[in-house]
This record gives structure tokens, C-alpha cells and sequence, in this order.
């Protein structure tokens, strides 16, 4: 699918590194990712948007691989002096991060659109994707526990994911539009598939399809649209899937992701360790390593969803 596009939905790490490794085997420009803005929110009068920066560094290889967030060699004086003044240090700024919301926040409010500034920095940044926010319009992702309800980085990093979650809302979501480079890339007569990266599905992936028209682009699509489960052999590999479909009373397995996703997707990719699945799950199913640690493993699997996506639509 050389000359097609694809489009992939994703969240922070995890999914990032599924579109780097797309990035890496489809020619330049072929690929869009319509990043989740669910986690964005003001802090110190600044707009942080965690899972579009992820993308872009992760893209432009300047990630924290240890962090998972962030940039590579970051240096934290920015936070060390901001903790000796008494100031919020709860949610940790780089100083070579801090420069990216800085420069977004000052753009943000001279009236420059968020998929304008991305596409700048991605352009800086020297990638060959499109990175799109899935809205212009504010989404925020609420958290909904027993103690009450909670703003998502303040479940996320300052509760560290502790409290029991009971549910999630997305406030803004029914006004919200989704972002028109979005809507572009998923209505693109080049389209060739729809890739659901390995995302959290309820923090990083339903904010996404909440946005007004979304989930409706992807049930109406004439082209494949894949899904790639989270879940390592029932575990998720990093951060607290697993722990929130314990919470909702959701089976931990592959068979409940195909399920949240039923209205949407036309196939799944398995790990390998969850192979005997398959013939549980109502979609054609295609099954990999999924454990992407290396460079290689993201372009592998990039490579095994991209064919299995030329499989589900020949020609
Ligand atoms: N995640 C953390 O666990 N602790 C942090 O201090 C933290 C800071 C941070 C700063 C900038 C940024 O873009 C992301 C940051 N993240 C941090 C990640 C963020 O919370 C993401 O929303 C989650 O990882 C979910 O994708």
C-alpha cells in the first residue's frame, strides 16, 4: 500500500511507538497520527499537552526511553529551584521540555490554532508524519472514583493511578469538533486502513472517539480498521490498563479489548502469548509479537498490521 495513507489513533508511549515504527517503513507523509488531547491541561500558566509531545518527540527521536515522557538528556534545575521557592513540583517540567509548552502556551494565545504549532514543531523537529490533535476544542478527561472525581493528571501522575476508578468522563466532549486535519486524513480517498495503536483504551483511545463524529468516521470507513490490543498475555505493558479493567469488572484479556471496540474495529492484532484467544474473538484476528522493546520490533510490528491491513483489503 505504497502510494495509500494510513492513519493511526493513538495516546502516549504506547501508541507512539507503533507510529514510529509506521513512520519508518511508509514512504514520507503517508502517515497521520490523531493524538488524544484528553490528558492536556494548564499548569503553572502553561498548556501541557503530554500525549502530543510524547508523539512528537518519540518521532523526532528526542524521547526519554526511561521515562516513557519527556525528552532524552533532560536537565531538571527549572524544578529544583521551583521546589526551594515552594511551588507545585508534583508534575515535573524539563528544562529542555519546559521550552516546548512555553513557546506552545505564548502561540496558544496569540491565536494560533494547536494543529498549526504541532505541525510547526513537528516540521522542526524533522518528521515525516502528520501529527494531529484529535480537537482544537478543549476535551479534559475526568477521572471517577469512590473519593470523588478527579482531573486525569491529578489521578494520573499526582495519585500515581492509585485511587480505585469507577468510571471516566470526558468533559467538553459534546461540544467538542473534532480537529479538520482529522477529519481530512479519515476521509482521505487515499485511505487505505484505520490503525487503533496499543493505547490505553479507556484514558487514551474512548477520548478520541468521544469527540462528535469520530467514532462515526471509523464505523463508516470503507477501509479496514485495526486495532492493536494493548494486553501482553492478559498484562498490559506499561502503565494501569490492567489495573482499570480489574476496577470497571472488565475480563482482563484481549477478548474484552475486541469488545470495548466492538462498534468500530474490523480485525485485532494479538500477542503471541494471547494466540489462544483467537478463536474467541469475533474479528479476524492477526497474531505477533507485540512487545515492541527495539527499534526493529516497532518497525516489525508496523509491518506485520500494515500487511495484515493489505490482507483485509486486497488491492
Ligand atoms: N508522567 C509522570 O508520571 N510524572 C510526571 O511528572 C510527568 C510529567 C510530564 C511532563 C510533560 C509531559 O509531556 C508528560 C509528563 N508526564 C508525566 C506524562 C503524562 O502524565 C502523560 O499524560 C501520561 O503518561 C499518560 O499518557
Amino acid at each position: 500500500m505504497s502510494a495509500r495513507t494510513i492513519v493511526a489513533l493513538s495516546g502516549g508511549i504506547g501508541g507512539a511507538k507503533l507510529a514510529l515504527g509506521l513512520t519508518r517503513v511508509l514512504p514520507p507523509g503517508a502517515l497521520t497520527v490523531v493524538v488524544n488531547t484528553g490528558d492536556d491541561f494548564e499548569h503553572l500558566g502553561l498548556m501541557i499537552c503530554p500525549d502530543l509531545d510524547t508523539t512528537l518527540y518519540t518521532l523526532g527521536g528526542l524521547a526519554n526511553p526511561e521515562l516513557g515522557w519527556g525528552r532524552a538528556d533532560e536537565t531538571w534545575t527549572f524544578m529544583r529551584v521551583l521546589e526551594t521557592l515552594g511551588g507545585e513540583s508534583w508534575f515535573r517540567l524539563g528544562d529542555g521540555d519546559l521550552a516546548l509548552h512555553v513557546e506552545r502556551t505564548r502561540r496558544l494565545a496569540a491565536g494560533e490554532s494547536l494543529t498549526t504549532i504541532i505541525a510547526d514543531v513537528a516540521r522542526r523537529f524533522g518528521i515525516g508524519a502528520a501529527v494531529v490533535p484529535m480537537s482544537e476544542s478543549p476535551v479534559r478527561t475526568r477521572v471517577l472514583t469512590a473519593a470523588g472525581e478527579l482531573a486525569f493528571q491529578d489521578y494520573f501522575v499526582r495519585q500515581r493511578c492509585a485511587p480505585a476508578l469507577t468510571g471516566v468522563r470526558f468533559a467538553g466532549a459534546d461540544a467538542a469538533r473534532a480537529a479538520p486535519a482529522a477529519v481530512e486524513a479519515l476521509t482521505a480517498d487515499s485511505l487505505a486502513a484505520i490503525v487503533i495503536c496499543p493505547s490505553n483504551p479507556y484514558l487514551s483511545i474512548d477520548p478520541i472517539l468521544a469527540v462528535p463524529g469520530m467514532r462515526q468516521l471509523l464505523e463508516q470507513a470503507r477501509v479496514p480498521v485495526i486495532a492493536v490490543s494493548p494486553l501482553v498475555g492478559s498484562r498490559a505493558v506499561k502503565g494501569p490498563t490492567a489495573k482499570i479493567m480489574q476496577e470497571l469488572g472488565v475480563e482482563l484479556s484481549a477478548r474484552a479489548i475486541a469488545a470495548h471496540y466492538a462498534d468500530v474495529i474490523d480485525a485485532l492484532v494479538l500477542d503471541e502469548a494471547d494466540a489462544g484467544l483467537a478463536a474467541h474473538i469475533p474479528v479476524p484476528v492477526h497474531v505477533c509479537k507485540t512487545l515492541m522493546v527495539s527499534l526493529g520490533d516497532r518497525e516489525q510490528l508496523a509491518r506485520e498490521v500494515l500487511g495484515f491491513a493489505s490482507r483485509l483489503s486486497p488491492g
